[in-house]
């Protein structure tokens, strides 16, 4: 009987060893192991502050930038979704901070007070990247670069669309979706359609309201455009496809034609819109590229291996039109 307990002591010994050991040999377990493993091997961890997920455009923007450890396994990445609230990306920033990553990079809800979350980023020889969304600070040192589109040409390039379609000339009563409030896509965008359309004296902006990006409020808004405007307005103006989508919805319900009695415009790409230029239910999109993730990569490495940078970085992107939509659908990778 004594000899069985003797085996039965020891089996339970060697066990417990043993799964010390799988969790890095730390009974710590405030999760140091597992940043001292990472900073052990060697790798490269990148945190990186997402804006939220508020569209297919975001989404596909997270998982081309999750997807850096899969393209150069010398990198980690820590992510945090900030659900579209400023705070909670100075919260991660902050958390990134005391773990001490190699670079953080931020995609900023909106473009200002972050001066002093990337100031204490500064001070603790931390590099900043900004991706997608851009930020206003007093102080250019504190980020390296800005790494994704130009939305002032991409609201321009929206207005010419239109006026390539009905000529300056023409009598639009336009319906505006904005984009998320103090937003550089939403700022950029409006500025830059704006700007445009100053040389067509009957392009009016009815109604002008933010549907923050998702398609949800956009529907909620276009419907209450179209209650109060909906005999007059003949084109939507969105600064984003998936406030477009839910706009579109809203148009059926109103027993219209959307594509055909109110002309469709907006700006991502993404494929939802492309199936809609394909059904005839949406007319335009003017591409903004998300598939930030090797860029970002690349951007990292040489500024972790001590290189210069340049300071913007903008993304290539087209604009498609209805007649372009079937035969780019199946291109489409967002
Ligand atoms: C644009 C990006 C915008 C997209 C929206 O670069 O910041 O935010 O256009 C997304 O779809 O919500």
């Amino acid at each position: 009987m004594k000899l069985k307990k003797m085996i039965a002591l020891m089996a339970s010994t060697v066990i417990c060893i043993g799964m010390l050991a799988g969790c890095g040999g730390s009974a710590g377990g405030n999760g140091s192991a597992q940043t001292s493993n990472e900073k052990s091997s060697g790798k490269k961890v990148i945190g990186f502050a997402q804006v939220g997920a508020e569209s297919g455009w975001r989404t596909a923007e997270t998982d081309s930038i999750k997807s850096i450890p899969t393209l150069d396994s010398n990198f980690d990445l820590k992510f945090s979704d900030g659900q579209q609230k400023q705070e909670n990306q100075i919260k991660a920033i902050r958390s990134f901070i005391a773990q001490k990553v190699d670079l953080i990079a931020l995609d900023p809800v909106v473009e200002t007070g972050w001066d002093t979350v990337l100031k204490e980023a500064k001070d603790a020889k931390i590099p900043v990247v900004i991706v997608d969304r851009k930020v206003t600070v007093s102080d250019d040192s504190l980020y390296k670069c800005f790494l994704g589109s130009d939305m002032v040409a991409e609201g321009k390039k929206a207005a010419q669309i239109l006026i390539d379609q009905f000529g300056k000339d023409a009598k639009l009563n336009i319906a505006e979706l904005q984009g998320t409030v103090g937003s550089t896509a939403m700022v950029g965008r409006q500025q830059g359609f704006n700007d445009a359309i100053k040389d067509c004296p009957n392009y009016k902006i009815i109604k002008s309201q933010t549907g923050d990006f998702t398609r949800a409020k956009g529907k909620e808004v276009m419907e209450a455009f179209l209650k109060s405007d909906g005999d007059k307005i003949n084109v939507l103006w969105s600064h984003n496809d998936d406030m477009a989508m839910g706009a579109i919805q809203a148009i059926e319900e109103y027993g219209k034609k959307p594509g055909k009695d109110i002309f469709i415009l907006s700006v991502d790409g993404i494929k939802d819109i492309f199936q809609a230029m394909v059904d005839g239910k949406a007319n335009a999109t003017v591409e903004c590229n998300p598939l930030l993730g090797p860029q970002l990569l690349e951007v990292a490495k040489n500024i972790l291996d001590g290189k210069e940078v340049e300071r913007t970085i903008n993304s290539k992107e087209s604009q498609f039109l209805q007649k372009d939509a079937a035969a780019e659908l199946p291109n489409r990778k967002y």
